[in-house]
């Protein structure tokens, strides 16, 4: 029978497990990345593995988020991530050379290879043609070890692409119309796989800009083929030689497939506040806009930012606007520069920010009080951009230039004809901004500044389970409300006591001391609880403040495999009506639960206040119960456990 590309890649990866739909499989991984705002807490969590050097092909440290240095704090972990990375054999790319997964599929990706990063958008790299996914900080430190990396075979989604895009209409269109039918969980399980004869026409990337908010879906990734498009972007890169084709076979399977006719698809964006709230352009009237940020590792390629250069060229920013521009790295910077594109922008009165995740991420450009900022970027939860009551709406470039210099959300075709533009045939190359590591790794000393504190061990499972629910939150609650990033919080991520006095901090300001006051208690939560970002600290400073078990009715997938790994205990109400018997303050008990867990025993959480039962599901794989009963993964891991 034939294979999906999915398919094909996981088979040739297996090591544990069938390849059925939601069967617990393992798999082995060829390359890792990390970043910073996660990356300190992977490589103390590699440290304490106790190894000589990492055992994957590939290890890349990227420099990209916590870029702002208004304190000690984040240059001191950047040292610390180089001299930690000389020691162990990983790749530094350095403050300046780019966001990761830009970086990563200019130079390092190659098709029909997996990787696992510690950031939720590494399937970025599905783009050219990989198994690209995105874990927490702890999985990644596992996989560096040579650990094979355990999840559920996912089913996999068709989306079959047929004709060509208008002037316009763009990839980031594509992507917004697969969130608005499938939804921001529409994605849990399941990896999207693009295919039909409109790949063709699309370029490297442009499929990354895809695959890379595909993130949204909550999938556990995206991916195209590899074909002579993926080939022409590697000889650009002078790495033509890694290429491998890599289609599906015609009679593959999919569970399900999703027709798209690229003809005849408009403008789109999404509203405040979620990725999937998706309309067209030309459906929102005339908001006035206070804000546009063109960039991030969704849309910063030398053909995003060349066309933006294009159509600013020779007009001014509207005067109500503040317009800033990332370059996605190093390279798109110094080729956009190179072609006269910078100058345009510049001339145009852009602010022009250097290659990192920046506003992406709230560090600096946070908007003015209730402002409207329309981004090219992929998230617009409440609270991210740094502005508690911003508007935050997500667009293509073109969209995002239209808003810049009308100072409205305004049809992008409405700004006349779309200047063409020719793409260089040759760029420059140059990778002194990744530094390889030591050939003498005996002879380097880590250094650590002050703001690294010890990981917090959790203790092993209590055989019974007994507190109050200390927040009752409701459906796709994201990790940027359980642990909020932005320069003020970012720099404490090598610091968990620290950071963990800002969980839930913008839901419930009153949470954090609750928590301590009652040390520790448990969490009810809705529908896809823990959407977002990969960060493991939405785990590990809950951990810290004691919580011991979160109920939801459902869960998304990086942070499920976070609260498992630091071994908080994730349960589902078996029948979804009961998440209304409970409340936030009620007292809450689960006998003998670390022995009923063990012999995979049905589980009931005792609602002590109501005096009722309450029946909850988990789906826990035997290693996975062991990992929760240990206290989590590392104890496991030290432990003897693989
Ligand atoms: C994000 O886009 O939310 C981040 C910041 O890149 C995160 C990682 C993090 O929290 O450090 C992600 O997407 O995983
Ligand atoms: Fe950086 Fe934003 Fe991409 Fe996350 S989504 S990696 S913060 S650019």
């Amino acid at each position: 029978m034939g294979m999906n590309l999915a398919e094909k890649i996981i088979a040739a990866h297996l090591v544990e497990g069938k390849m059925t739909p939601g069967a617990d499989i393992a798999i082995t991984i060829d390359q890792t990345l990390t970043q910073d705002a996660t990356g300190t807490m992977s490589y103390l969590q590699f440290e304490a593995l106790g190894l000589k050097k990492v055992k994957t092909e590939l290890s890349v440290s990227y420099v990209d988020h916590n870029m702002l240095q208004s304190g000690f704090e984040n240059a001191d972990d950047h040292r610390y991530l180089q001299t930690v990375a000389n020691k162990y054999g990983i790749f530094f790319s350095r403050p300046g050379n780019g966001i990761c997964h830009q970086v990563h599929l200019e130079r390092f990706g190659i098709p029909g290879k997996t990787l696992l990063g510690s950031d939720s958008h590494t399937p970025t790299n599905g783009g050219i043609g990989m198994m690209a996914i995105g874990a927490g900080g702890l999985d990644v430190a596992v996989a560096m070890g040579g650990g094979a990396f355990y999840l559920k075979m996912p089913e996999v989604y068709k989306v079959h692409l047929t004709g060509k895009l208008a002037p316009f209409v763009t990839a980031k269109d594509i992507i917004l119309e697969v969130l608005r039918i499938l939804t921001v969980k529409g994605g849990v399980g399941r990896v999207i796989e693009y295919g039909g004869p409109g790949v063709a026409s699309l370029t490297v990337p442009q499929r990354a800009t895809i695959t890379n908010m595909g993130a949204e879906l909550g999938a556990t990734t995206s991916i195209f083929p590899s074909d002579e498009n993926t080939k022409a972007f590697m000889k650009l890169q002078k790495r033509v030689k890694d290429w491998v084709p890599l289609v599906a076979d015609p009679d593959a399977k999919y569970a399900k497939v999703i027709k798209i006719d690229l003809d005849k698809l408009e403008p789109l964006i999404a509203k405040p506040h979620s990725p999937d709230n998706v309309v067209k352009v030309k459906a929102v009237k005339r908001v006035k806009v206070d804000q546009v940020c063109i960039g991030s590792c969704t849309n910063s390629s030398v053909a995003d930012l060349m066309t933006t250069a294009a159509l600013l060229k020779g007009k001014k920013i509207h005067p109500d606007v503040s317009c800033t521009i990332t370059p996605g790295s190093k390279q798109v910077f110094e080729t956009i520069a190179a072609e006269g594109s910078l100058t345009d922008l510049i001339a145009s009165g852009a602010r022009i920010i250097e290659s990192a995740c920046g506003p992406c991420i709230g560090m600096g450009q946070a908007p003015n009080s209730g402002a409207v900022s329309v981004r090219s970027f992929n998230r617009n939860f409440p609270g991210r951009s740094g502005t508690k009551d911003a508007q935050v709406y997500l667009a293509s470039p073109e969209t995002c230039v239209a808003a810049a210099l009308t100072g409205a959300i305004t049809d992008p075709r409405e700004l006349g004809k779309l200047p063409k533009i020719k793409l260089p045939e040759k760029i420059t190359v140059d990778d002194s901004g990744v530094i390889p590591p030591s050939k003498t790794p005996g002879k380097v000393v880590i250094l650590r500044g002050p703001n690294i504190a010890p990981l917090p061990i959790n203790d092993p499972m209590a055989s019974t389970l007994e507190g109050e629910v200390l927040l009752k939150t409701g459906d796709n609650i994201t990790t940027d409300h359980i642990m909020p990033a932005g320069a003020k919080v970012l720099p404490l991520r090598s610091n968990i006591p620290k950071i963990a006095e800002f969980v839930y901090c913008y839901v419930d300001p009153d949470f954090v001391h609750r928590a301590k006051e009652k040390k520790g208690g448990f969490i009810i939560g809705g529908d896809n609880y823990g959407q977002g970002s990969s960060r493991e600290h939405a785990a590990l400073a809950p951990m810290y403040l004691g919580i011991k078990m979160v109920l939801t009715k459902s869960f998304a997938r990086i942070h499920l495999a976070n609260l498992i790994n630091f071994g908080i205990l994730p349960l589902t109400f078996s029948d979804p009506a009961d998440y209304d018997r409970i409340e936030q303050g009620d007292r809450l008990q689960l006998p003998m639960v670390s022995d009923l867990l063990a012999t995979g025993a049905d589980l009931t959480v005792k609602n002590l206040t109501k005096g009722i039962d309450i029946y909850v599901t988990y789906q826990l794989t035997p290693r996975q119960v062991t990992i929760i009963r240990a206290g989590g993964l590392l104890n496991y891991i030290r432990g003897g456990g693989r």
